[in-house]
Order: C-alpha cells, then structure tokens, then sequence
C-alpha cells in the first residue's frame, strides 16, 4: 500500500516513493510484482464487478433479428444469434463475468445444423412456435416460455418445419457457459457428419420417463445435467398460479421456484441455474442481493426493475441484467412473470454464494 511512516516529511516520502517505483521496474523483467501494490484490487471487502445493469427492448431488437435473416441463413451462420453483450464488457461476448446471453432466430424451413460442445445451453422461448430442437436424437417442440436443456457434449441441432400450424420465425433466449469454460481453457467442439440429426425416441420420451416425479426404476446414474430436457411453461405457470392462490407472496420475490433435476434436486445443468418467479399486480419487492450476476427474461407483466438505484422499464420479452451483489428491487404494474439464470451453482459448488435479504 501507499502508507509510510505519517511522520515522514514530504521528501523523504517522495524518496521513498521513488526507491518503490524503481524496484518495481527492475523486478518487471523477471515477470515479478510486489502483491502490496494490489491487494485491496485483488481482495475486495465486497464484490466489484465491472458488469453493469441493462435492459434489451425486444421490441426494438426484433426488426434488427428480422433484418438478419435477409443476411444470411442459419445453416450458413450455423447459429443466427444477436450477442447480448454488456455494455461495460466490450469484446468479449458476456453478459456477466461467467454467463453468455444471446438472442436466436430460425425461419420456417430452416435448420441449424448439428453439433456439440462442452458448453451447456439453456434455451428460453420468447417470440413464435412450431420450431425444434433435437438433443441426443429426441426432439423437442418450441412453445413461448418453454425452458429447453442441451447439455454439455451433446448433439444439438435446430429446425423449424415450414408446414407447421403456427410457421412464424421463432425467437429464444440462448444462455450459455461460455465465459466459464474460456475462464477453464476447456472448451471443445466439432460438426456432425449429418446436418440433422437422425431421430431416434419419440417426442416427449424423457419428459415421461424423468418429467413427472417418477424416474424408471433400472435407472440409478444421476448425472450433473437433468434428464429432462424441456420444460413446458404450460406446467411451470400452473405451478405459479396455484401458488398465488395459496400462499403469501415473499416479499423480496414474489412466488419464486428454481428448476430441477429430478435425479439429484440441484440445479438443471452443473454450471446454470434457472428459476420462474410471479409477482402480482402491484408488487413493490423488498431489496435483495446475491453474489450470482442474474439475467433475467420478462414472460408476462410490466414493471420497473430498480437495479442498484437505477430505474428499467420492462414488458414481455424484453431481457435485463442484475450485475453480481446490485441491490434489485422489482415493481409490477401488472401480474408479472420472470424467468432468470445465473451462476448459482457454480458458487455454491465452492462455497462462495452469498446473498442477503434487506429490511428495505
Ligand atoms: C450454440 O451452439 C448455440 O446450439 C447457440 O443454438 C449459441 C453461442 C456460442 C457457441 C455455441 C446453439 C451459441 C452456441
């Protein structure tokens, strides 16, 4: 640190000043430097994340991801995705420290075509229905407010049959690992020999073998990603509704339940949490804050998300980022539904998760 003695007169603090600044550019070739120099920077007595707080209006960015589809195809771009990237984090494609958020388009009768990579994904639909992903040979369907795994290494290709009832282009929340697995230097990835995959189990096979609190009895290998693969709004939103007719909102987060895997009652993918709140018509939150930089996607409702001190209007689809420790308070004007993902498990993997709920 700076200090020296207090009684030091002026030059002698400049001496020695000076003799500090000289060792330190005679130690710089050896690739040295003195850690007293940056030990509070390295050690904050609380979190001080670059990541700033922000909001993407999906009604401004959906005619830019229109645009992009009279540029190019997604089997040529092989994922058409508008980066969400935070403003204070230029260059490097992340939304916080540890999380990748991006918007994905796919047209009637296109595909994106197969692949895989150690990154885990979460899909969230915001915009259309009909398209598909198929994981490890079984397909989903896409429907507004489904929550959709791929898990790390595993084959994944998207498609959107031009001949289904609804043919609009289909729009989802892309969440990824990314900056987790750069951070590790882990990261690997290669194309499938087929544009698609060949579809192997019917529709909905996991969702009946995992998705209704059962799992099949010859099946005792529970792995760090959840077997279920999709995860209908349909039945998430019942859960909700129900629970606000019977049961008192919590105060910091309405109605508020996090995704499972059903095999081990942790968090859906190993390095991702995701949860669905409701917040009633009305509802002024209580302040909260945890050490997880959170994104948030806005299902059904209207409100402000006061971030730090910092005012964001929101309405469906739109997507915001509560950067790590930001104090959050949520109004809603109306009833209103947030999906959100964050590192949590990651860090209470290690131990090093905090959050705090403020009397405020
Ligand atoms: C990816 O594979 C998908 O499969 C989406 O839809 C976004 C961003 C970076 C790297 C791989 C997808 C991605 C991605």
């Amino acid at each position: 640190m700076q200090e020296i003695a207090p009684s030091s007169s002026p030059s002698t603090l400049t001496a020695a000043h000076d003799r500090r600044r000289r060792y330190y550019q005679r130690i710089k070739p050896l690739h040295l430097k003195p850690l007293w120099e940056e030990l509070h920077a390295l050690v904050p007595n609380e979190p001080r994340t670059p990541c700033v707080p922000a909001l993407w209006c999906y009604a401004d960015i959906r005619p830019k991801l229109m645009e992009s589809a009279e540029l190019i195809s997604a089997e040529e771009a092989v994922r058409r995705v508008l980066i969400l990237e935070n403003p204070a984090l230029p260059g490097s494609s992340s939304i916080t420290q540890s999380l990748y958020a991006g918007l994905q388009l796919i047209m009637p009768g296109e595909i994106a075509p197969s692949h895989r990579h150690v990154q885990s994904a979460l899909r969230f639909i915001v915009d259309g229905r009909g398209a598909y992903t198929t994981v490890s040979g079984e397909r989903t369907t896409m429907a507004p407010g489904d929550f959709i795994i791929t898990p790390s290494w595993t084959w994944h290709d998207h498609g959107h049959a031009a001949d289904e009832g609804a043919s609009g282009p289909v729009v989802w929340l892309d969440g990824l690992d990314i900056p987790m697995v750069r951070f590790f230097d882990a990261g690997f990835a290669e194309n499938d020999t087929a544009r698609a995959q060949h579809v192997t189990r019917p529709e909905g096979h996991s969702y009946a073998r995992f998705g209704y609190n059962m799992a099949p009895v010859r099946h005792d290998h529970a792995s760090g990603t959840s077997p279920i693969f999709s995860y209908p709004y349909a039945r998430s939103r019942e859960a909700l509704a129900r629970l606000q007719r019977d049961e008192p909102a919590d105060p910091w987060l309405g109605w508020k339940l996090r995704y499972l895997n059903p095999l081990t009652g942790g968090a859906p993918m190993p390095t991702m949490a995701t949860f669905l709140q409701l917040l009633p018509a009305g509802f002024n939150s209580r302040i909260h804050h945890a050490t997880d930089g959170t994104v948030y996607c806005v299902v059904e409702g209207r409100g402000t998300a006061d971030i730090g001190g910092q005012p964001f209007r929101f309405q469906p689809q739109d997507i915001f980022v509560v950067p790590s420790w930001a104090p959050l308070r949520l109004l809603a004007d109306e009833d209103t539904v947030l999906f959100s993902y964050s590192d949590r498990p990651v860090q209470q993997a290690i131990g090093i998760h905090r959050e705090a709920f403020l009397s405020a």
